[in-house]
């Protein structure tokens, strides 16, 4: 397979872990635990996974002979750079402890335990993706495990293959199920122990002991490269306004560590939005206010950033869309006879007065997307909703309108554009290099001192890598009783941005002066070699909720 150049320099990168790691660990018991909330529900259904302390590892006097162990490891939901080094990471620690542990990856994420579809991975394979991007070492997918068959199905293999710990790298829900299937093995006496560890590029598994998940800073970082470029086009050229929608299902924190790290002149929040209860016309009020005010300055360009899930976070829309979705898996059958070019009038004239008015004001592919592409659970999917095109023809819409009405003398013009799956199988930054390679380490430290339900934590990694703690958290202390599909279920609860915490309120600040004047700042690309200072950076985000 030909490699390139930085491919093959960077095989030999060597990621820096907690001092901790360097030798023999013990594991060092803090306080018990309880759940950040709903204890007694959640006590109730983990009553072997629950209360256990938060663990440290510290360097241990003397190094311990430890039995050879079978690990399998599972990639599960979205890739996120830094997969492969939390794979190394496991695989040199196992090793480390015993020569003869092995190491099995489930195949196309956890729907491969079910299946039974998973390969040995040995250390000719893992060196073969030391510090590369992507999950394609054994793939990902999203198949949810939570169902008892499935749980009995998995442990057939697992027994098969004499395999005394599982390792589930995944999001919030993949960590949440882990938890569920530790809980469920340890009820039955299965002998099987389950590891997770904290991954997606979306930022938003993360709370008071996960300081963040892996993947957010590369992928931040990709997307800021590309959006500097465009700002220092679009100061070049100064004819357009770039609309960028940035991935994120849910959280805008993607948006907001893009954000503070190029002061575009506008960044949309979704969660300030929802807290302020506002509209799509109040959203497009701002931006179209912020290109009028720049326009009288003469700057008829700039740049707009708006997070992937804005739509459900918009009150008005989340009504219309919960209506829509109930209309129309009430009304299937009649909805499809009806012509494509009445589908429109069809819908208007049947929804609420407030939803068919919303919804008579929305561009025509905007409508038609959220009429037609549904999931299989019949739900808008609104991540195909393209939010930057919406915007730019809503903001142009009311300009003109401004213009009629002697209120707006500027030129608009708009690129729009979608960074998401760009950035998601990025080489990993050297934060994102380390961090995952020591979570994956400290997963088979885990393992060793035969921990369950524990989610793989290293934390302090604003510091040095060598002052890093590495850890376990008990996974069931993460967790709240949320509804989910109707019924109240036990989840880790998911970190939206918080409006009080310091990264926003570090945007917030500065967000006038960078809608004005053009203050953009251009990251470059990410540096896997030189100084510290250009390549150890972590995210803003980080930085700011971590400076004491
Ligand atoms: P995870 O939460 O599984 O890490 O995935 C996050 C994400 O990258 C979102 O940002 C995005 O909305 C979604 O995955 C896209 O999913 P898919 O890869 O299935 O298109």
């Amino acid at each position: 397979m030909t490699k390139s150049a930085l491919q093959i320099a960077r095989a030999a990168y060597q990621p820096k872990v907690p001092a901790a790691l360097k030798g023999a660990v013990k594991a060092v018991d803090g306080e018990m635990t309880q759940s950040v909330a709903d204890q007694e529900e959640i006590k109730k259904l983990f009553p072997n996974t629950y209360g256990m302390p938060v663990i440290t590892f510290e360097p241990a006097d003397a190094p311990q002979e430890l039995p050879a162990v079978n690990v399998g490891v599972i990639l599960s939901g979205g890739q996120a750079p830094g997969g492969h080094n939390v794979i190394a990471g496991i695989f040199d620690g196992i090793k480390a402890a015993n020569k003869d542990s092995r190491l099995y990856g489930f195949i196309l994420g956890p729907g491969g335990l079910v299946d039974h579809n998973y390969m040995e991975l040995t250390a000719d394979i893992i060196d073969e993706y030391r510090n590369t991007g992507g999950f394609d070492m054994i793939g990902s997918g999203r198949t949810k495990l939570e169902a008892k068959e499935q749980y009995d199905k998995g442990l057939e293999i697992l027994k098969q293959l004499n395999i005394k710990a599982l390792v589930i790298i995944g999001g919030d829900d993949s960590n949440t199920n882990a938890c569920v299937l530790a809980e469920y093995y340890k009820a039955i006496g299965a002998g099987v122990q389950v590891i997770g560890c904290p991954k997606t590029i979306d930022g938003d598994l993360k709370n008071e002991v996960i300081e963040t998940s892996f993947g957010f800073d590369t992928a931040c970082k990709v997307y800021s490269e590309v959006i500097g470029n465009i700002e220092r086009d679009c100061n070049s050229a100064r004819k357009y306004w770039h609309f960028i929608k940035l991935m994120g299902r849910s959280a805008s924190h993607i948006a907001l560590e893009c954000a503070l790290q190029t002061q575009p002149n506008v960044c949309i929040i979704s969660e300030e939005v929802e807290a302020k209860n506002q509209s799509l016309d109040d959203v497009v009020n701002y931006i179209a206010s912020v290109v009028a005010t720049r326009a009288e300055n003469g700057n008829n360009f700039g740049t707009v950033l708006i997070p992937e899930g804005l739509i459900e976070f918009i009150p008005a829309m989340k009504n219309l869309i919960a209506e829509l979705n109930d209309f129309l898996a009430h009304n299937e059958a009649e909805f499809k006879q009806i012509d494509k070019t009445e589908q429109r009038a069809y819908i208007i004239s049947k929804l609420s007065k407030e939803n068919s008015e919303l919804y008579a004001s929305l561009p025509e592919g905007v409508a038609r997307q959220l009429s037609l592409d549904r999931d299989p659970h019949g739900n808008v999917q609104v991540s195909l909703i393209e939010t930057e095109k919406l915007l730019a023809e809503m903001v142009g819409n009311r300009l003109a309108e401004w213009k009629a009405e002697g209120k707006y003398k500027g030129k608009f013009a708009s690129q729009v554009h979608f960074f998401g799956y760009e950035g998601r199988c990025a080489a990993p930054s050297n934060y994102d290099a380390d961090y995952c390679y020591s979570l994956g380490y400290t997963a088979s430290c885990l393992i060793n001192a035969g921990k369950t339900g524990y989610m793989s934590s290293v934390r302090n990694t604003t510091a040095p890598a060598d002052q890093w703690i590495a850890g376990g958290i008990p996974v069931t202390m993460m967790m709240n009783m949320e509804r989910r599909h109707g019924e109240m279920k036990p989840v880790i609860q998911k970190a939206l941005v918080k409006l009080d915490g310091a990264p926003f309120k570090t945007f917030a600040a500065n967000r006038e002066n960078w809608a004005v004047n053009t203050e953009y700042v251009y990251p470059g690309p990410i540096q896997y070699f030189g100084p510290t200072e250009v390549c150890d950076q972590t995210t803003k985000t980080l930085q700011l909720e971590q400076a004491k």
